[in-house]
C-alpha cells in the first residue's frame, strides 16, 4: 500500500472546554492548552484532534457553529488560534480542525438570513418543508437529542429540520453554493497550516429528506470527492470522517487508496454492541469479549491493505474506556494498560482520548443538575415524561452519557485537579485526588508511561504500522490475541480481558516462541510454552525472533 507520512502517528483529541483553563472562568481555553503542549510531546503524539473551538452559543458545546472564521470568546482569540498552531507545530503536532458542516448553529450569519425572508439568498442553504396536513411536522423524523427533527417557523409558515438540537438547522448539501461556502472556509483554514480535519457526522451530508434517508444519501461519496479535490485533496492532509452509519464496505468507499476521499473514518460496531435495541445507549448491555473480538477482526480484515482503520475506545461523545471496557476498580491500572497494548498493536491509526492515558474513570453524580449535556438532559427529561424512572435513566447517564468524557483533565490533586483555579463548568471526578497527570508522572510503571511507551514503538517497528492481522485463539472467551506478519516478522499479541487469573494453552506450532518483549503491563514475557499463566488483565507483545 502507498506509505503515508501519518500512518505511524498517533492522534490525541482534546475536548477543549475541559481540557485546561489558563484563565480562571472554569472554561478550558486555548491559551490553557498552549500550556499543555510540552506535556503532549513527551507522550510522542503527532496529531491533535480538537474538538470545535469556532464562535458558538455552545448549545451543544460548540458543535453548533455561528462563525467558522472566528475563535469562541470563552476559548480565546484568532491569534491564540494562530499560536497554538504554531507552537504545535514546532513540536512535530500538527492540528486537526473539527469540521462541523452537516449543520450550523441557528446563530450563523446564514440562518438569521434564512429566518428573516424565504426569498433571501441563504433561505436555500437549509432544508424547510411545509407542514403535512394535519399542520405538524412534515414527517416523523426525530432528532437525535430528542423530539421532533422539525422546528416550526411562525414568520414562513415552514419547518426545518434538525437532526441534532433545534439550535442546529440541517445545511442542505443539494445546494452548490453550500459547496462553495464551505470549501472556500475550509481552504483558509488550510491555509493557516493545519493538519486536516475531523469531519462531524459526515455520513449525513448526502441526506435524501424526503425518503428519510440520513445517512449514506445517494450523492454522499461524490460530495465528498468533490470537496477533497476542492480543498484537503491538494495536499498530504489527515481526514478522518464520523461515519456512526459505516459498514467495512462503506469504510473503503471513504477511505480506499483510488478513492479520492478520506484517509479514514471513525465506526462504531465496537460501540454500538453495547445498545440495547430499543433504549439505545440509555441501557447498556454487558461487554461480550466474544462479539468485541468479532467486530474488529471484521473491521481489520475487511480493510487490510486497501483502507485505513482509525482504533478508538473513546472520545468526546462516549464513556471512559477504562470504565467501558476495563475494570476501574482493583485492575484499573493494569486494564487500562491492557487497553493500550490491544488499541496501539491494531492496524490502523490509534487515538488517544484526553486522560485515557492516565486511566480516567466513569463519573456518577447523583442529581441530574450535575449533568451538562444536552443529549443527556434532553432525553432525561423526554423519557421520564415516557414513563422512564429516574433509576433507570441515571444508570443510562452514568454507563453511557457524554458527560463521562467531558469531566476536567485532572493534572494533579489540587482543587479542581488542577484544571481551574475558578469554578468549573462541571464538576470534576472526586478519582482526581488518585487518578491525575502529576502522580502518573511520578510514578514509573503508571499507565501514562505506557501509553508514551506504545507511542513510541509505533515509530520504531514498522510491523506494527503495516503488518498484516490475524486472530488467534479465536474461540477464547477471556482472551483476545492475534499476529501481525510483515515479511518474516512475526509479532504476537496477547490480552486477557478478564480479571481472572488464566491458565492459557499454547497452540503447539507456537510453544516454542520466543523472542523481544516490546511491551507488557506484568513481568515482560520473552518466550512461550506449553501453557502460560496469565494474570489479570495481562497483555504482551512479543517479536518473534528467527
Ligand atoms: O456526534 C454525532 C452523534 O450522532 C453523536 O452525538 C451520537 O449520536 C450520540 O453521542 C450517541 O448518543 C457528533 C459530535 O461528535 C457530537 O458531539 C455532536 O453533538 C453531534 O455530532 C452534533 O454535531
Ligand atoms: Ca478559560
Amino acid at each position: 500500500m502507498e506509505k503515508k507520512w501519518w500512518h505511524n502517528a498517533v492522534v490525541y483529541q482534546i475536548y477543549p472546554r475541559s481540557f485546561m483553563d489558563s484563565n480562571g472562568d472554569g472554561i478550558g481555553d486555548l491559551a490553557g492548552i498552549i500550556s499543555k503542549l510540552d506535556y503532549l510531546q513527551q507522550l510522542g503524539i503527532n496529531l491533535i484532534w480538537l474538538s470545535p473551538v469556532y464562535r458558538s452559543p455552545m448549545d451543544d458545546n460548540g458543535y453548533d457553529i455561528s462563525d467558522y472564521e472566528d475563535i469562541a470568546a470563552e476559548f480565546g482569540t484568532m491569534a491564540e488560534m494562530e499560536a497554538l498552531i504554531r507552537q504545535a507545530k514546532q513540536r512535530d503536532i500538527h492540528i486537526l480542525m473539527d469540521l462541523v458542516v452537516n449543520h450550523t448553529s441557528d446563530e450563523h450569519p446564514w440562518f438569521i438570513s434564512a429566518l428573516e425572508s424565504q426569498d433571501s439568498p441563504y433561505r436555500d442553504f437549509y432544508i424547510w418543508r411545509k407542514p403535512a396536513a394535519d399542520g405538524g411536522p412534515p414527517n416523523n423524523f426525530r432528532s437525535y437529542f430528542g423530539g421532533s427533527g422539525w422546528a416550526y417557523d411562525e414568520a414562513s409558515g415552514e419547518y426545518y429540520l434538525h437532526q441534532f438540537s433545534k439550535r442546529q438547522p440541517d445545511l442542505n448539501w443539494d445546494n452548490p453554493r453550500v459547496h462553495e461556502e464551505v470549501h472556500a472556509m475550509m481552504n483558509r483554514w488550510l491555509d493557516k497550516g493545519i493538519g486536516g480535519f475531523r469531519m462531524d457526522v459526515i455520513d449525513l451530508i448526502g441526506k435524501e429528506v424526503d425518503k428519510q434517508i440520513m445517512a449514506n444519501g445517494k450523492n454522499l461519496h461524490m460530495l465528498i470527492r468533490q470537496m477533497n479535490r476542492a480543498t484537503f485533496g491538494k495536499g498530504d492532509y489527515v481526514t478522518v470522517g464520523e461515519a456512526w452509519s459505516a459498514s467495512p464496505q462503506d469504510a473503503l468507499l471513504y477511505s480506499a487508496n483510488d478513492r479520492e476521499e478520506l484517509s479514514m473514518v471513525f465506526q462504531f460496531d465496537h460501540i454500538k454492541q453495547f445498545w440495547d435495541e430499543q433504549a439505545g445507549k440509555w441501557r447498556s448491555k454487558p461487554f461480550v469479549l466474544a462479539n468485541f473480538k468479532a467486530v474488529i477482526e471484521k473491521w481489520q480484515t475487511a480493510l487490510a491493505d486497501r483502507g485505513w482503520n482509525s482504533l478508538f475506545w473513546s472520545n468526546h461523545d462516549l464513556p471512559r474506556a477504562v470504565s467501558k471496557f476495563g475494570d476501574e476498580g482493583e485492575f484499573r491500572e493494569a486494564s487500562a494498560k491492557m487497553l493500550g497494548t490491544a488499541l496501539h498493536c491494531l492496524k490502523g491509526t490509534p487515538y488517544i482520548y484526553q486522560g485515557e492515558e492516565i486511566g480516567m474513570t466513569n463519573v456518577r453524580y447523583t442529581t441530574i443538575e450535575e449533568y451538562r449535556d444536552i443529549e443527556s438532559l434532553n432525553l432525561y427529561r423526554e423519557r421520564l415524561a415516557g414513563g422512564v424512572s429516574h433509576d433507570e435513566m441515571m444508570t443510562g447517564i452514568h454507563a453511557n452519557g457524554r458527560d463521562n468524557a467531558r469531566t476536567p483533565m485532572q493534572w494533579d490533586d489540587s482543587p479542581n485537579a488542577g484544571f481551574t483555579t475558578g469554578i468549573p463548568w462541571i464538576a470534576a471526578n472526586p478519582n482526581y485526588r488518585e487518578i491525575n497527570v502529576a502522580a502518573a508522572l511520578a510514578e514509573p510503571d503508571s499507565i501514562l508511561w505506557h501509553y508514551q511507551k506504545l507511542v513510541a514503538l509505533r515509530k520504531q517497528y514498522p510491523i506494527l504500522v503495516y503488518g498484516n492481522f490475524r486472530p488467534i485463539l479465536k474461540e477464547h472467551p477471556q482472551v483476545f490475541a492475534w499476529l501481525r506478519t510483515l515479511g518474516e516478522e512475526r509479532l504476537l499479541v496477547v490480552n486477557n480481558f478478564s480479571r481472572e487469573h488464566l491458565t492459557l494453552d499454547i497452540p503447539e506450532e507456537m510453544q516454542a516462541w520466543h523472542g523481544e518483549c516490546l511491551v507488557s503491563n506484568y513481568a515482560p514475557r520473552d518466550a512461550l510454552a506449553v501453557s502460560l499463566e496469565l494474570q489479570p488483565y495481562e497483555s504482551f507483545a512479543l517479536l518473534i525472533g528467527r
